[in-house]
């Protein structure tokens, strides 16, 4: 007789403070003091750029997951950073697929668990079982295999680790590149004096929309809290789901090395990366209403990808930003729509913006 497919459920943690905004009795930001789990099952060992957004995420979403996990990488730097030769960062078992099959491995995995299972060959429960896509991979050239694996609503979690270019093969643009921003494809010149001249593709908004049986979330690396939690729903929703991770890289984005988690909060307070996730039984989004908004400059100028752009191209991105704003259901302030217009700004290098403080990053 077949025997029964146990699922795990794992706990949500406290989020209070995600906004940063207040501190707890000791003074420090609560954010930052969560109740983590010990384990890391993505360790030390790995030859990831410091400050690499990725390499972050993948230890967030795996101390979120725990032991009992199986993890798929299509080919990209988390692929070639983590599998030098005889030494691995992992401590459950993990596979590298092409850069095109991160969904169909995965829909294999989560099918090939279920039936072992069944057969009394695998003791269960079913595992955790995630992959973790690139852009390039999640957005352009995979996008097909895990579009399929949602339609057929798998039981698994697909990620798409975002740092907005084809990273290992040179910081080349991606389709979630942002407008204006360099790449070694799209550099600024005469011809082209914004860099990138093409908006990103929506790709968590195009999985919500073109899947609505699936959970699908974005996240980024400014909010651990938030980022491990999607993790678990979208482990513990019985199916398919997707999580868009917002995750810097400091070697194409060019930023100071510490700054990665706080780019990854300003992105937010910019208005430029929308945080929600899409509830299926609903059929509703809940958006996240970050306390503080900013000028996109405040998040453009902390990044040399953007040094080159003029006053149009940074009236265009507050554009972009304050339609986003609206979007979510919030107010613009009048200091940002006026910044819709080129004559408020100077080029990007001349703008002044607000320095980043150090809220709690390592504390
Ligand atoms: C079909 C195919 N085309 C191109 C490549 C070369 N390639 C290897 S890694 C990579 C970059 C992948 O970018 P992304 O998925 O965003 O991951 P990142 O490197 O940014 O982490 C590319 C293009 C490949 N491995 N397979
Ligand atoms: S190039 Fe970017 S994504 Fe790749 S390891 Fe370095 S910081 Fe991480
Ligand atoms: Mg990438």
């Amino acid at each position: 007789m077949a025997k029964e497919v146990i699922r795990q459920h794992l706990p949500l943690m406290e989020e209070e403070g995600r906004g940063a905004a207040t501190d707890d009795d000791t003074g420090r930001d609560r954010h930052y003091l969560p109740e983590l789990p010990d384990e890391d099952p993505y360790q030390a060992g790995h030859r990831t750029c410091a400050g690499c957004g990725p390499a972050i995420e993948y230890r967030w979403v795996l101390k979120a997951a725990g032991q009992d996990t199986v993890v798929a990488g299509p080919t990209g730097c988390m692929y070639v950073a983590n599998s030098t030769y005889l030494c691995t960062p992992y401590t459950v078992p993990w596979a590298h697929t092409p850069i095109a099959s991160g969904g169909s491995f995965t829909s294999g995995m989560a099918a090939g668990y279920e039936a072992l299972i069944r057969k009394g060959r695998h003791p269960g429960p079913y595992p955790n079982i995630i992959v973790m896509a690139g852009d390039g991979s999640a957005a352009d050239i995979g996008l097909g295999s895990i579009s399929g694996a949602l339609y057929r609503n798998h039981d698994a979690l697909f990620i798409c680790y975002d740092n907005e270019c084809y990273a290992n093969t040179g910081i080349q643009v991606s389709p979630t590149t942002p407008y204006a921003s360099m790449t070694t494809f799209t550099p600024f010149g005469k011809a082209k004096p914004e860099g990138t001249s093409l908006p990103p593709k929506n790709l968590a908004k195009m999985m919500a929309a073109g899947h609505p049986h699936c959970y699908v979330a974005t996240t980024t690396v400014g909010y651990p809290v938030d980022l491990m939690n999607k993790t678990r729903k979208g482990l513990n929703h019985r199916g398919a789901a997707f999580m868009h991770c917002f995750t810097p890289c400091q070697k194409g984005w060019v930023y100071q090395t510490s700054m990665t988690v706080e780019i990854g909060r300003r992105v937010v307070e910019a208005g430029l990366f929308p945080v929600w996730e899409y509830d299926p039984a609903e059929r509703a989004y809940h958006y996240f209403h970050p306390p503080v908004q900013r000028p996109v400059t405040d998040y453009l100028a902390m990044q040399g990808r953007f040094g080159h752009m003029l006053p149009e191209h940074i009236a265009s991105i507050q554009a972009q930003a304050n339609r986003n704003w609206e979007d979510i259901g919030m107010d613009v302030p009048a200091e940002l729509r006026e910044g819709e217009d080129p004559a408020r700004h100077a080029r990007l290098r001349e703008e002044t913006y607000s320095m980043p403080l150090n809220r709690g990053v390592g504390a």
